[in-house]
């Protein structure tokens, strides 16, 4: 399953950013854990619909299609804030760690106005600073990492020395419970050099350098530098910038007000839009129309709020998944109700036409025996390896369902 964490200190707008790419609704207030348990809701993203190209309606289940803009469900996880010292337990530490353990990529929410020290206290804007925040999160990670492999080290040492096994095989023992595979964390060694280096020689920097990379690779990673709003956003956001290259910046609060008015019947607005509309038959006060206003300046200088764009970026660039359209009917782009393009399925990428069976149903898969390309009608072998806007049949003994 792919779950998107929202990470970071406290007050950051973690609880802000998730509540209005979800809708959901929980208490956000001005003072650090707001969020003590973790909240999963359900986000979108954002594609060009394939039902513009082949020119139908569409009826979704499990998406939406606006305007040929398809929404398709992502799992987001609104994780408690992390303070400095969070691997050794201090703040809700253990519960961060166990919360981010879950994810597969991850949005780490910055304060960019720099009005919240490294604890998530409001202090005076333009004290904080969001590079050292960003550098202190990674830095947690990795020494959480560090604490769960180094664990009873001596045990790991003599095991090494007392059994022929591989260096690989015994980390991915200690790390069994973050789902890394043996394949990744040999690679890993391999990079560093440490393929031939017998655990008992791993210096405190061996260990350091092993846990970024293992970071690195399970929790990829892209910086929502929040609070565009605020006045030393810019600035803080080009400092980020130059250290980091995945940095969007975002208005958590600004999404919010946008989906709210939308949902109202206020503005025309989607998620992720570049400019939204003012209704004509929208009675406005004084007061919306001025935040209004603002907002619209705020996303014709940075493009958008961000928000949406964070949650694409995540899906798409940190996990890498691709969109398949699976339909029944080749001819009406169906399922068997007649539903037309019913399904955006976001898949990992490398997946084949056997992988899409079996997601979809494992009757499907059991009896595949091929798939149609129905851009072009040609046959697809089940080791076929689907791309991106792929709309394809698949091709069973066994009926679905
Ligand atoms: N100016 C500005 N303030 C924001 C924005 N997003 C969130 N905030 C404010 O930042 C404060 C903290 O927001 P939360 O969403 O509760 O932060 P959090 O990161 O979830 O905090 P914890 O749950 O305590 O870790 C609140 O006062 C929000 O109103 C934004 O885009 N601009
Ligand atoms: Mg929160």
């Amino acid at each position: 399953m792919n779950l998107i964490g929202l990470i970071g200190k406290p007050n950051v707008g973690k609880s802000t950013f998730f509540n209005a790419a979800t809708e959901f609704s929980v208490p956000t207030a001005n003072y650090p854990f707001t969020t003590i348990s973790p909240n999963i809701g359900q986000a979108a993203a954002r594609v060009k619909c394939v039902c513009r190209e082949f020119g139908v309606i569409d009826n979704p289940v499990h998406s939406v299609c606006i305007d040929g803009n398809r929404f398709i469900p992502v799992k987001l996880l609104d994780v408690a804030g992390l303070v400095p010292g969070a691997y050794r337990g201090r703040g809700l530490g253990n519960k961060f760690l166990d919360d981010a353990r879950q994810t597969n990529a991850l949005i780490h929410v910055v304060d960019v106005s720099g009005s919240t020290d490294s604890e998530g206290k409001v202090v005076s804007p333009g004290m904080g600073d969001p590079l050292s925040d960003i550098a202190s999160v990674d830095k947690e990670f990795d020494l959480w990492l560090a604490s769960i492999l180094t664990k009873e080290w001596n045990k790991v040492q003599r095991e090494e020395g007392r059994e022929e096994q591989r260096t690989e095989e015994i980390l991915a023992r200690r790390l069994s419970g973050l789902g890394v595979a043996v394949t990744e964390i040999k690679e890993s060694i391999t990079e560093l050099n440490l393929a031939n280096k017998k655990l008992v020689g791993w210096s405190e920097t061996d260990i350091t350098d092993f846990c970024k990379k293992i970071r690195m690779r399970t929790k990829p990673m892209v910086i929502a530098a929040n609070k565009i709003d605020s006045e030393n956003a810019y600035e803080n956001i080009l400092k980020i910038k130059k250290e980091r290259s995945a940095v969007i910046p975002c208005g958590a609060e600004a999404e919010a007000v946008l989906r709210r008015a939308s949902k109202k019947g206020l503005i025309e607005y989607l998620p992720g839009d570049k400019h939204f509309q003012i209704k004509s038959n929208a009675a406005l006060n004084d007061i919306q129309k001025r935040a209004l206003t603002r907002i619209s300046d705020l996303i014709q200088k940075y493009g958008s709020t961000g928000i949406q764009d964070a949650i694409n970026y995540a899906v798409f660039d940190l996990l890498k998944l691709v969109v398949v359209y699976p339909v029944e009917d080749d001819v009406r782009l169906a399922d068997k109700n007649g539903n037309v393009l019913p399904e955006a399925r976001l898949m990992e990428y490398g997946s084949t036409i056997k992988d899409l069976a079996k997601s979809v149903h494992t009757d499907l898969s059991e009896g595949l025996l091929y798939g149609i390309d129905v851009r072009s009608g040609r046959r697809l072998s089940v080791d076929y390896v689907l791309k991106n806007n792929d709309v394809v049949k698949i091709v069973s003994t066994s009926r679905k369902g």
